[in-house]
């Protein structure tokens, strides 16, 4: 089996029980069962691939291939190993695959470098458990001073909880972050997550930068009362407020530039039975746009709609921002390194696109310069069962994946690199980068 089948047939195999908390599809929570179970089984492919693996504060695990030179800093190479509810198997583990991969092509030859690599599974990146997203990938970046810790999931188990459940402790969550000087930079492979490269039948795309994104807890309070004997005239009903909200958002998305996208995806209705008008209806907002201008004058259209639909409907609204993720360029040096990469890996003149799907380089940009590769995947679609990849397309990231490697060293040891010198030299055998079996 190749490499590239042997990641994706790693992305599948995660895919069910015992690796996810969903009997009937893909659901893997931060710090849940399926998460615990999951880093066991890559922690060993990390070691088979010839690191060392370990699970920091924050529940991520870190696979460390060494360097010539002892404590080297590192090439971090990474995504996220939690999921969405219902999820596609490839969003995220794609990318955590493809580093143990590329670690194992180098270490399969002997080959060294002045820096060590890192390859990290982030353990939440989609906030798919607590209401707030890129927790743990916050904990390495060092960005979770101002997130209140405070947070508990939808079945009211607190973070504290789910970190002591797990072996962890909330007190020690920050001491995940790692000192600036320990990480070159971050690289992550990722699936595109939209429809260009299929539609322009390209294996490989270039990010160029990462769309800002809003997202927001709106509660809306009316008067609940009984179905049958409530008059129509006299209701404040809040699901009936909030449905209007719910168009209103639709429809300032739709009205903005194209790149400007705002979406209600979960809503709870109580106390949610058919005989009682709505009294308290919860639900998320989440706006994003190429630029942060754009997100922000969309975020201001909206919360003036909202504001104006509870008074004439006289409810109260409380809208609450929960996660505030600025445009993330990615850094235009290692952009170049990767669309050479992506040139000598397909042999064709790189496609470089913005990313409207958020991404753990969003954060991790907070602390060194990034770069991100993505794969074509089928029609787009992503956070959903029916996301798939095609072996080749994965075997092609890792050319150039391994292309970059080659590409950064040669950089930073000319010092010429779009990041700090490296310490030490490289050996003198360079693989032929064309002999991928
Ligand atoms: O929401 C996102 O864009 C990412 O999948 N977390
Ligand atoms: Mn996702
Ligand atoms: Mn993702």
């Amino acid at each position: 089996m190749g490499a590239g089948a042997r990641a994706v047939a790693r992305c599948d195999e995660l895919g069910s029980a015992p690796y996810s908390d969903d009997p009937a599809g893909l659901f893997r929570p931060y710090l849940g069962p399926g998460h615990k179970a999951t880093l066991e089984r890559i922690s060993a492919w990390m070691v088979a691939a010839g690191m060392t693996a370990r699970i920091d504060a924050a529940g991520n695990i870190i696979g460390r291939y060494e360097a010539l030179v002892p404590d080297a800093s590192a090439l971090m190479i990474g995504s996220h190993v939690d999921s969405v509810r219902d999820a596609g198997r490839y969003d995220g583990m794609l990318g955590v695959m493809l580093g143990i991969e590329a670690v194992a092509w180098f270490a399969e030859r002997g080959r060294r470098f002045p820096f060590a690599i890192e390859v990290i599974g982030f353990g939440d990146e989609e906030g798919s458990r607590f209401p707030v997203s890129m927790l743990a990938t916050r904990a390495v970046a060092g960005s979770l001073a101002e997130q209140p810790l405070d947070l508990t999931d939808r079945d009211g188990i607190g973070l504290d909880t789910a970190l002591h459940d797990f072996g962890l402790d909330l007190e020690h969550l920050r001491k995940a972050a790692r000192p600036r000087e320990d990480v070159l930079a971050y690289v992550e492979s990722h699936i595109e997550q939209g429809p260009v490269l299929e539609a322009e039948d390209r294996a490989l795309g270039v990010v160029s930068a990462i769309a800002a994104q809003l997202r927001f807890r709106a509660a809306v309070k009316g008067v609940a009362g009984h179905a049958g004997t409530m008059a129509m005239h006299l209701r404040h009903d809040a699901l009936a407020a909030a449905a209007e909200m719910v168009l209103a958002i639709e429809r300032i998305g739709n009205a903005g530039t194209e790149d400007l996208v705002a979406t209600v995806g979960h809503m709870t209705v109580r106390p949610g039975v058919p005989n009682v008008v709505p009294g308290d209806v919860i639900f998320s907002i989440d706006i994003r746009a190429g630029t942060n201008t754009v997100r922000d004058q969309a975020a201001d259209t909206v919360r003036a709609a909202l504001t104006d639909i509870a008074h004439r409907r006289q409810v109260t609204l409380s809208v609450e921002l929960q996660q505030d993720l600025k445009a993330t360029p990615c850094d235009p040096g290692l952009t170049r390194l990767m669309e050479q990469a992506v040139q000598t890996a397909t042999g064709t003149v790189p496609r470089t696109l913005v990313s409207g799907a958020g991404h753990d380089a969003m954060v991790m940009a907070g602390l060194v310069p990034v770069s991100m590769l993505f794969l074509r995947c089928r029609a787009g679609i992503s956070h959903h069962p029916d996301e798939a990849v095609m072996k080749d397309d994965v075997e092609a990231g890792l050319r150039a994946m391994t292309d970059f490697i080659e590409r950064f060293a040669t950089s930073t040891v000319d010092g010429a690199g779009a990041v700090g010198k490296a310490d030490g030299q490289l050996t003198e055998q360079k693989p032929d980068l064309t002999g991928h079996v």
